[in-house]
């Protein structure tokens, strides 16, 4: 077996962009190429597998690929689909959310499941809500255009991912239930080898960084020595913050990383509580 760490993305789709942006940023270098299989890395012991997203959990569990970057709900269909599936859950990526949620034609009255036929792409992850619901319903599986189902009479109503809403909206559908929430999660084989072992656990540690600084924002602000604890307490998920003095004497300039997103809101608090110069900064790399 060779010791270069393979990492399996999607090779084009809703996850494919975002998933070869994250490696780049943890320093992996390779130039993409829409007709190849397998990316080599010229920097980093590194190879990318581009698959379609269905066979990363299978390619992550026969360790085919060491690492794999698969939306939640892609994974959680496989694991109930096949109980032997042995895959271990990193980190949540935080990019294309979605949800897998029940819908219904505008004109159906009676929103409950019992005795309908559903239509969806995950049959594994339906069946496992309408037994842990005691809910009688059957299930249709198909792949592709399931919104139109209900209304060429293969289905009285839909389980299907919503991101935004305006595929239900503009096909007379209406989101009843809410199955599951989703987004892009690091999996990663549970027979790793020994010699790859370090260089996983340092691309780990890497994507862990760069997830948690996109998160996280710099934020700088002049204020008035008596507000400072009243600014800092508007702040969200502030480290404790950074008091620096100014020439002038009862000015002060406080500098914080916050944790989570700082939203227009906050900043307008902070401008009523009497911040001046405030200034928000993206934060590239975060380690501890
Ligand atoms: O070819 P391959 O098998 O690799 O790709 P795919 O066609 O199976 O998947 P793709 O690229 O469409 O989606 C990959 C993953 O992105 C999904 O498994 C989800 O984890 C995630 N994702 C995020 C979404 C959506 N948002 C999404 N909106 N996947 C699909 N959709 C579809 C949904 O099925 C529906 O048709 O978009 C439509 C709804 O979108 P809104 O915005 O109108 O609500
Ligand atoms: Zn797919």
């Amino acid at each position: 077996m060779t010791d270069r760490v393979r990492i399996a993305v999607q090779k084009n789709g809703r996850l494919s962009d975002e998933s070869t942006k994250l490696l780049k940023k943890c320093g992996i270098s390779f130039n993409k190429s829409s007709d190849k299989l397998f990316l080599r890395s010229s920097n980093m012991m590194v190879d990318i597998l581009m698959v379609r997203d269905d066979d990363i959990p299978k390619l992550v569990h026969q360790n085919i690929a060491d690492l794999g970057i698969v939306g939640e709900n892609v994974l959680k269909e496989k694991l109930l689909a096949d109980k032997t599936l042995n895959i271990e859950r990193e980190t949540k990526l935080g990019f294309s959310k979605c949800r897998l949620a029940f819908a219904k034609p505008k004109d159906l009255i009676d929103a409950d499941l019992n005795n309908k036929k559903i239509a969806t792409s995950y049959p594994a992850i339906v069946e496992d809500y309408l037994s842990k619901n005691s809910i009688n319903a059957e299930i249709v599986e198909i792949h592709g255009s399931v919104e139109l189902t209900p209304f060429v009479g293969i289905s009285d109503m839909i389980c299907d991912l919503v991101s935004t809403g305006i595929t239900l909206e503009s096909n007379n559908l209406e989101e009843c239930y809410t199955v599951l929430e989703s987004q892009a999660l690091l999996i990663k084989s549970s027979k790793i080898e020994v010699s790859k072992s370090a260089l996983i656990k340092k691309i780990v540690s890497r994507i862990n960084s760069v997830i948690e600084a996109s998160d996280s924002k710099y934020i700088m602000f002049n204020a008035d020595s008596k507000d400072i604890e009243s600014l800092v307490d508007l702040l969200p998920a502030a480290e404790s913050p950074t008091v620096i003095p100014l020439a002038n004497k009862n000015k002060v300039a406080i500098h914080s990383v916050c944790k989570e997103e700082i939203f227009w809101e906050t900043i307008e608090a902070l401008k009523f509580q009497g911040a001046s110069s405030i200034l928000v900064l993206p934060i590239e790399k975060l380690a501890h």
